[in-house]
């Protein structure tokens, strides 16, 4: 049986303190990061480069012990390796070379795109020698339709309106790019579970405001697709899917894409979530990131109302999205605390 409390839970194991860490737990709210970011020669440099990726994956570990350590990478990897420009300017969010087509992702093989992913494995290497032994390592990818609206779209966010409007008038267009994303994706995976990655996570974080059928196409298919291919390719690792905005499709999500667990966003209750999902299946979240910028006596209610609502089944502390850069470390590690009823 695994020390590792986190992968537990994935399993179905149910803890009095659930095992806990926050989404974006690297990045801009931690000093040494900052200071470790400015070392890279831009953002992309600082994801290929495993002494780095693995140092900012293993700094908020160290201060906060948090049960689980994502992979420093980017959801945005995948396109860059499959050929397509991908830029990160500063203070702008992520770009991508808009308008791509599966063709145009077809052009390089897939043997060499896995390749040019190899800094990626490295770091999952390093991080798993020095992470300690009860520590999860979660690696990640994004799921088929985020990455696919940055690829049509050439930014994340907003209303998708572009993507989702070629998904309706382009469906066997915009069906063989989620396709091929998603064959790539299960490669990727595998190849993160052979370098010692324990968990992963696939992020849908565009999956909001879709009607119930695109939802299926565009969201659960692609999903199913991949859980299909890494049980063909012999990987039994735990899947923790994320569909962020899923609202009333998120039983439906948990049904028929088989992931082993689902991260619940901002917007989900979660007395809903624990009365409408099945009993023993294990939940990931939801407090709200602003609401842990902001602190004080609300933080703390918030938290206690995430825990009373799953305390009866197997729950995995986390926030519905992201931590943000300005979040202070205190409130952070109030929340470990509070978790941890220290
Ligand atoms: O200079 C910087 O520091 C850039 C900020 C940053 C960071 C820290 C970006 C650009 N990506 C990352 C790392 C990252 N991205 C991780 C590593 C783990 C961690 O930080 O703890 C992970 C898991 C991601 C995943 C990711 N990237 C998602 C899915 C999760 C989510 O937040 O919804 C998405 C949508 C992206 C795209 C992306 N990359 C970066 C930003 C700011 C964004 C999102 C916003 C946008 O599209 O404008």
């Amino acid at each position: 049986m695994t020390t590792k409390k986190l992968l537990r839970v994935l399993r179905g194991e149910r803890f009095d303190v659930p095992p806990l860490w926050m989404m974006r737990q690297a990045g801009r709210h931690l000093p040494e990061y900052r200071e470790l970011r400015a070392r890279a020669n831009g953002f992309l440099d600082f994801c290929y480069s495993p002494s780095l990726a693995a140092e900012a994956t293993l700094q908020p570990i160290r201060r906060y012990g948090m049960d689980g350590a994502i992979l420093f990478a980017d959801i945005l990897l995948i396109l860059d390796a499959m050929g397509r420009k991908v830029a990160f300017v500063e203070g702008e969010g992520p770009k991508v070379e808009p308008n791509t087509t599966a063709s145009d992702v077809e052009r390089v093989p897939l043997a060499q795109m896995l390749d040019r992913l190899t800094p990626v494995y490295e770091t999952v290497e390093r991080v798993r020698s020095a992470l300690p032994t009860e520590t999860t390592l979660i690696g990640f990818a994004g799921a088929p339709w985020t990455v696919a609206v940055y690829a049509i779209e050439g930014r994340g966010g907003t209303d998708k309106k572009q993507a989702r409007l070629k998904a309706y008038s382009d469906p066997a267009g915009v069906d063989a790019l989620l396709d091929r994303i998603a064959e790539a994706t299960a490669h990727y995976l595998a190849r993160q579970v052979d370098a010692g990655a324990d968990a992963l996570m696939l992020f849908d974080s565009w999956a909001e405001g879709l009607s119930p059928q695109a939802f299926e196409r565009l969201v659960i298919r692609p999903t199913l697709l991949i859980r299909d291919r890494l049980k063909y390719l012999g990987v039994a690792t735990p899947l923790i899917g994320f569909p962020r905005g899923s609202g009333g499709m998120l039983r439906a999500y948990v049904d028929a894409t088989q992931v082993d667990a689902v991260g619940l966003d901002t917007a989900i209750p979660p007395e809903w979530a624990h009365a409408h999902l099945p009993p023993k299946f294990p939940v990931q979240g939801n407090l709200d990131p602003l609401q842990l910028i902001a602190g004080g006596e609300d933080l703390d209610d918030a938290v206690r109302r995430i825990l009373a609502a799953f305390k009866d089944r197997p729950h995995i502390f986390n926030l519905g999205h992201g931590v943000h850069p300005e979040t202070p470390i205190a409130h952070v590690s109030r929340v470990v605390d509070l978790v941890r009823g220290a």
